[in-house]
């Protein structure tokens, strides 16, 4: 890209396609855009709960490539955040299914984007693509990957491709590998799934059944610190990054026993039980703690929650 219309056009607010925004992170970056300045189309499969997005929806199957870039063209779109994806846990259900909806709306939106007025696109990528190969105790941004789950081995395979059209200078696409999220909105489907329901029962004081084992230490974040972690890496110049491919990105990590703990220390009664079910391999093969020095030194950006203020701010927005 010329780089004297790339400094341009930064100054100017972008135009944003989300796609999957009914998803876990969906209405957080349409608050976090907006309130930026940026026009933001929302759009998902599923048409939004009745509470005003602020932003115009559209119903668009990430499948149906014509339907994407008809959108893209119609809003003139310089930006697209693509979360339509089937998550570890339910992915392990239907695996081909997570294949092609997975890869087919990576693929779709790269090909709707490519010589029209999008300028970059973020896909996110996650702790999953790791592996016991991976050295799982502190896992560094380069290493061996050999991923357990259908969901993992579609974010590899994104990942492996968005580097080539980086690379060949395509399409300019962005990625960073999330942990487990915490927020107040539904996540579904996912492994790491537990940090938000645990919460959800303690503040409906109902029991909670852990599908992981007590001590399983994972990686997690404040939806907000993803947020901001993201919007970031958008908004920078692409010389200031520098790998083609996704960045690790950490903040704290806990373990079903711990994140208990830290609920009933908010003042909370939890009444836990543990049945491990078959997220307990998954998690197992995933990272303890992530080494997310990488992109803390291109994006300068540091995390505002710990697992203990997450969890107070979070048991307050449900
Ligand atoms: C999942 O548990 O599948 C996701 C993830 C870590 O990517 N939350």
């Amino acid at each position: 890209m010329n780089f004297d219309i790339y400094k341009f056009t930064c100054f100017l607010n972008n135009r944003v396609l989300i796609i999957g925004a009914n998803g876990q992170l969906g209405r957080i970056f349409i608050n976090a855009l907006l309130e930026r300045g940026d026009f933001v189309l929302a759009s998902d499969i599923n048409t939004p709960k009745p509470i005003s997005l602020g932003c115009e929806f559209i119903y668009l199957d990430a499948l149906n490539q014509r339907k994407i870039k008809k959108a893209v063209l119609k809003y003139n779109i310089s930006q697209i955040y693509n979360f339509a994806a089937v998550l570890s846990a339910k992915g392990e259900r239907y695996p081909m299914k997570t294949w092609e909806i997975n890869m087919g709306a990576f693929l779709n939106v790269v090909k709707a984007s490519i010589g029209t007025s999008v300028r970059s696109i973020f896909w996110p990528s996650s702790i999953a693509v790791f592996s016991e190969e991976s050295g799982l105790e502190l896992v560094r941004n380069e290493v061996p990957m050999f991923p357990t789950t259908m969901y993992g081995v579609t974010k590899l395979a994104g990942e492996k491709a968005m580097s080539y059209f980086n690379t060949q200078g395509l399409i300019d696409i962005r990625s960073i590998r999330f942990p487990g999220i915490v927020s107040s909105s539904e996540p579904g489907g996912g492994t790491t799934d537990y940090v938000v329901e645990m919460l959800k029962a303690a503040k409906q004081n109902k029991s909670y059944v852990s599908p992981l084992n007590k001590n399983t230490v994972l990686p997690m974040m404040h939806v907000e610190d993803a947020v901001s972690a993201t919007l970031k890496l958008m908004n920078v110049e692409r010389k200031k990054i520098s790998i083609n491919g996704a960045y690790n990105l950490g903040s704290f990590e806990t373990s079903p026993k711990q994140w208990s703990e830290i609920i009933s220390s908010l003042g909370y009664e939890l009444k836990l039980e543990f049945k491990e079910d078959f997220r307990q391999s998954i998690a197992d093969s995933w990272p303890k703690e992530i080494d997310d020095t990488q992109f803390r030194n291109d994006i300068f950006w540091s995390p505002k929650f710990d697992a203990k203020s997450t969890a107070e701010d979070i048991l307050k927005l449900i």
